[in-house]
């Protein structure tokens, strides 16, 4: 076979016009390459010259096409939630639920309604990483036969602001600040804490956002809310009140805030390849979806309004009803034209759904639409594939940019008559089945007044930031007073701090003196409270640790192995752990991987240096004795085996591996979390080892 033609040659006019594909690339099957008006392309390699050395011409209408459509590649990134990750699945529901709802989705047990589910950070760009510390974004399409509904919540329950005309100053100040463009993708710096330190209302969401719910260890580990309460209907106009939850069927996890850190720098896209391989490998992520129903005096005896977002129902005084789950089962085929043009609007409900007047909410129903119009670049943005729904949609809506739609005939307008004539009259409204608001009298304080003014409840900021604080493990309440104390000690502005611990001797007492310990400044004096908070009891509900699942279920176990490592316990470990449902990641020295004793090559899925022990939720070390100690030298076995102690994570070993351990430094504490590879190993490899912490590591 001819050798490809190489490029010098080409430039030296060697006799051969043209640079071609070499003639040893892999044939396909794709069909010709066309243009965008379907002319088949010669010459995809060379543009159109006057002569081999000569200029380019403007007649070249092949590349000139190619190059205009590339330079229009990118559209306007979401103002906020830019960086996300998509899959395509469904929802089912288990049983009907027409005593609650229409909705034509939860009527019939076993019938699948496909979604579409984007998962985001809110405060960086699309190209940052994973892993900041940020609230998860939790939007779901469903595409019903009653028309598109999305849910778009939230990984935590509340939010920072009450009405919607404090949400471009949130996100100014959330974002990389104005002048100089840093920080990206993270809270800790002036603007945000200038902000939040000046709103009351953000407290709660701020105890939240401070705690591991926003570290997770995985989007398959998250929970999500609707946030706001909504209405469910039924057939005969019965209305109640509703809050959404997704509940993950793998448990909720989160990281440390230092492995955070570290899988900052070991992978910038660790959780869209972790949401990517679980449903390439088939390992779904499943979702129960939660509600928690109530009527109106459920909601008037409550000590704050469920109109205000920065409120949650505590699930022990309202039951979350598991009505039906959710699976995601297929990667998306394209990111740019799903993940990326898919556009989210709370306003997009069905028949059986419907909103309350929270006014956050109500801002959110304009802010969508009008965003998809900047960002997708045309009203007619619902008929993207993504987009369009997957039931019958027919209206008089005609025209505008990038109309795909061919409508025939004259009706363009309603009512018409043109039926009676033979022609197509087109779609007409459906009464009985559409759509239609719940009829209610418009809740009103001080009559028909237009004020600018919120509900006395709302101004309750304490109660459930208290709430929160005192639902937490120590071991998260520590972690809660040391992320303040990260983030504050980011701030430059000198009045902050001291504002911010002033608000949170509201909280907590205790809370606010560690933050000011931790800062080292003195604890300032109380902040007033706009009104006094109520006692409530603690939800065991909203602690992660207290309900972490001990499944090795989605989890992984990184195996260090190198050459002479002990085949048997290899083995018997990949079996136990893959029985418990978790995988294998094999790190060697070198990623063509190790042969071990009995002899048997062993594929690495890593090399050491660029797998640090981050991305496992345990770690096996399989090594002989001399490996360990050729390895003690090496920091990033040493890292690897220090980090893993360090993140709290179970430590399995052989005894050969002892040097390494050793070099580590950690074997002296006899920790139960370090044990030989076993049974025992097995079950607790997906426990953290919080009592391990204190001894490591200094928290507020
Ligand atoms: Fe959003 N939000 N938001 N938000 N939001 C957007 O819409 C907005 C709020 C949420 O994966 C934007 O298409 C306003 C609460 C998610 O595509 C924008 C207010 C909650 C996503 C917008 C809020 C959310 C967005 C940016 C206050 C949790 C990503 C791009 C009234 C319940 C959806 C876009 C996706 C995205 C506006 C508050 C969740 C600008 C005005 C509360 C998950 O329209």
């Amino acid at each position: 076979m001819k050798d490809a033609i190489p490029f010098e040659h080409v430039l030296g006019n060697g006799g051969e016009p043209h640079q071609r594909i070499p003639e040893d690339a892999p044939h396909h099957d794709g069909g010709h390459l066309t243009t965008n008006q379907g002319l088949p392309i010669s010459d995809g390699q060379n543009s159109l010259t006057a002569g081999p050395r000569g200029p380019t011409l403007l007649e070249d209408f092949v590349l000139r096409e190619k190059i205009f459509h590339f330079d229009h590649e990118r559209i306007p990134e979401r103002i906020v939630h830019a960086r996300g990750s998509g899959a395509h699945g469904f929802f089912e529901v288990y049983e009907p639920l027409a005593d609650l709802t229409m909705a034509d989705l939860f009527q019939r047990p076993g019938e699948k309604t496909p979604v579409f589910v984007r998962f985001s950070t809110v405060a960086g760009g699309a190209g940052s990483v994973d892993t900041p510390r940020d609230v998860r974004g939790f939007a779901v399409k469903f595409y019903t036969r009653a028309g598109n509904w999305d849910l778009v919540g939230n990984n935590i329950p509340v939010f920072f602001i009450q009405d919607a005309i404090k949400f471009p100053d949130l996100v100014h100040a959330v974002k990389m600040e104005a002048d100089r463009a840093f920080p990206q993708a993270g809270s800790a710096h002036d603007t945000f804490w200038d902000f939040a330190s000046l709103m009351p209302e953000t407290t709660h969401m701020l105890m939240w956002a401070m705690s591991d719910r926003t570290l997770p260890r995985s989007l398959r580990m998250i929970e999500g809310f609707g946030v706001h309460t909504f209405r469910l209907v039924a057939a005969d106009g019965t209305a109640s009140f509703v809050k959404f939850h997704w509940k993950p069927k793998l448990g909720l996890q989160s990281t440390v805030w230092d492995e955070a850190l570290a899988l900052q720098s070991a992978d910038n896209d660790f959780h869209r390849r972790d949401l990517w391989e679980a449903i390439d490998a088939g390992d779904f992520p499943e979702w129960e979806l939660g509600l928690q129903v109530f009527d109106q005096a459920f909601a008037d005896e409550l000590p704050f309004d469920v109109l205000d977002a920065t409120k949650l129902i505590p699930e022990e005084i309202c039951p979350v009803r598991r009505v039906g789950r959710l699976v995601l089962d297929r990667n998306p085929d394209n990111f740019f034209a799903e993940t990326e043009q898919v556009a989210f609007c709370p306003a997009d409900i069905v028949p059986g759904i419907d909103f309350t007047d929270d006014p956050l909410l109500q801002g959110r129903l304009f802010s969508y639409l009008d965003t998809q119009k900047s960002r997708l670049g045309t009203a007619n943005f619902h008929q993207i594939p993504i987009n369009a729904p997957k039931c019958p949609m027919a209206n008089f809506q005609r025209d505008g940019q990038m109309q795909t739609q061919v409508p025939s005939g004259r009706a363009n307008y309603e009512p018409n008559s043109l039926a009676a004539h033979g022609e197509d009259g087109g779609p007409r409204e459906c009464p009985a089945t559409g759509f239609s608001t719940v009829p209610r009298g418009l809740d009103i304080d001080g009559g028909a007044a237009k004020l600018r003014i919120r509900p006395d409840l709302f101004a309750d900021h304490f109660s459930q930031a208290r709430l929160f604080w005192i639902s937490q493990t120590p071991s998260e309440q520590a972690h809660i007073a040391s992320s303040f104390v990260f983030e504050l000690s980011k701030v430059k502005l000198r009045q902050v701090p001291a504002r911010m611990v002033a608000r949170l001797r509201n909280v907590d007492e205790d809370l606010a003196r560690r933050v000011a310990d931790g800062l080292g400044i003195p604890l300032p004096e109380k902040a007033p409270a706009a009104r006094t908070p109520v006692a409530m009891d603690v939800s065991p509900a909203l602690s992660i640790q207290a309900n972490a699942l001990p499944t090795l279920k989605g989890r992984k176990v990184g195996l260090l192995v190198d050459d002479g490592s002990d085949g048997g316990v290899v083995k018997s470990l990949m079996r136990s752990v893959e029985k418990a449902g978790g995988s294998v990641f094999v790190v060697a020295p070198r990623i063509g991987g190790a042969r071990l004793d009995d002899d048997t090559p062993l594929a690495a899925d890593g090399q050491l240096a660029g797998s640090p022990s981050a991305l496992f939720d345990a770690v096996a070390v399989v090594l002989t004795a001399e490996a360990a100690m050729r390895l003690a030298g090496d920091t990033a076995a040493v890292r690897w085996v220090m980090d893993a102690f360090a993140h709290l994570k179970t430590i399995g070993r052989v005894d050969s591996a002892e040097p390494l351990l050793d070099a580590a430094g950690y074997l002296q504490f006899g920790d139960d979390g370090v044990v030989p590879i076993d049974g025992h190993f097995t079950s607790i490899a997906a426990m953290r080892h919080w009592d391990r912490e204190p001894t490591l590591r200094r928290l507020a």
